[in-house]
């Protein structure tokens, strides 16, 4: 995949960065300034880089990542759009892989007393992330499990070039967005004040969002699964919903880590998905009253709000919803993919 011009500037080189771009050191300014820029959901600005919008404090992980990082065979990539489940999948994931050291009705799973987001670090948002220090990843016991929301034209070559396993859940438009719109408001900078419903349609339909445009994202990796359906697994959060039991199984299939028929008989997979299911997970106390422990400004209960499918009735006009149709149907036309 060629790398886009102009090139970022090394990790070493950029320096810790609040919030809005002119307190960034000059380079990483300079670079910012290069790019294409627009209102942003969270922090005044976004920019477009590689096609695909980000905040302007993503820029560091994403090249650190792209430059650094060496996926293993064995590791586990989980992939999303933001809001559409990541942190359901992690849990899951998580759950199913560990399963043996952890069994998902004991005691003292993980889960229990650590927010999925915790146990599954994102690459970009939080390992690659750190100023002048690169991560460790040789300790980690294997299977490895990270997350991303990079798009996958800014995927590193290391991971397309490997025969590591990538999952990825994309949920419908009208909900993904309204759930965005949520958070983004939970953690919008306060200066900025509230960002109106519309508004935030307008710029999620023009692309405009946190690893935006939406659709690009989410078609890119449908291509990737139809060309690679052995490498990579595409979920989608609807299906899941509606049937946990076999998606969850499928899922363990693809990653090698399928259910035998005695751990059926004892109900594995049901354990694991209660574990996992939304009430539970939302009630436990970590999940209540935390913060993530390396991206602190977030509260963990930020991430379970509804977790239903078409909560979006509740928010979007009839124009709204059939607006998202139309850029769905265009985008989507000839792929297969349908929601
Ligand atoms: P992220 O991309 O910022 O990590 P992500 O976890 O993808 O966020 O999205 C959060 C959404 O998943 C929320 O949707 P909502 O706003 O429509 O409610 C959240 O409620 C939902 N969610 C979180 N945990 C679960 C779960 N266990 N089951 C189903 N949905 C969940």
């Amino acid at each position: 995949m060629p790398f886009a011009q102009p090139s970022l500037p090394s990790p070493s080189s950029i320096q810790e960065e609040k919030e809005p771009e002119n307190e960034l050191p000059q380079d990483l300014g300079e670079f910012l300034s290069s790019l294409p820029k627009d209102n942003g959901w969270i922090l005044p600005h976004l920019y477009q880089y590689q096609g695909f919008w980000h905040s302007p404090n993503y820029f560091r992980g994403l090249h650190a990542c792209q430059q650094h990082f060496q996926p293993l065979d064995t590791d586990i990539i989980l992939i999303t759009n933001p809001k559409s489940g990541t942190t359901w999948l992690k849990a899951l994931v998580y759950a199913c892989v560990n399963r043996v050291k952890y069994p998902p009705n004991s005691q003292n799973h993980p889960l229990l007393t650590s927010v999925p987001h915790d146990l599954i670090p994102f690459l970009e948002l939080e390992l690659y992330n750190e100023l002048n220090h690169l991560p460790d990843l040789s300790s980690i016991a294997s299977p490895r499990v990270f997350s991303t929301h990079l798009p996958y034209v800014s995927l590193p070559n290391s991971v397309k070039d490997s025969q590591c396993k990538v999952v990825y859940l994309c949920r419908n438009p009208k909900d993904t967005f309204v759930s965005l719109w949520h958070f983004c408001n939970k953690l919008r900078n306060e200066n900025l004040g509230t960002l109106l419903l519309e508004e935030a349609f307008d710029l999620f339909c023009r692309g405009v969002c946190d690893s935006g445009p939406y659709w690009d994202h989410v078609l890119s990796y449908w291509q990737a699964s139809l060309e690679m359906p052995s490498r990579v697994c595409f979920v989608k959060y609807e299906e899941l919903q509606e049937n946990p039991f076999f998606h969850v199984k499928k899922l363990a299939d693809f990653l090698g880590y399928s259910f035998s028929l005695e751990e059926e008989k004892i109900k594995v997979v049901d354990e694991i998905l209660k574990l996992c299911c939304f009430e539970n997970l939302r009630n436990l106390e970590v999940n209540r009253t935390g913060r993530l422990s390396r991206i602190g400004v977030c509260e963990n209960r930020a991430f379970f709000r509804q977790g239903k499918v078409g909560d979006w009735v509740k928010y979007l006009t009839p124009e709204m919803s059939d607006r998202f149709d139309q850029i769905t149907k265009q985008k989507f036309e000839g792929s297969g993919l349908h929601f």
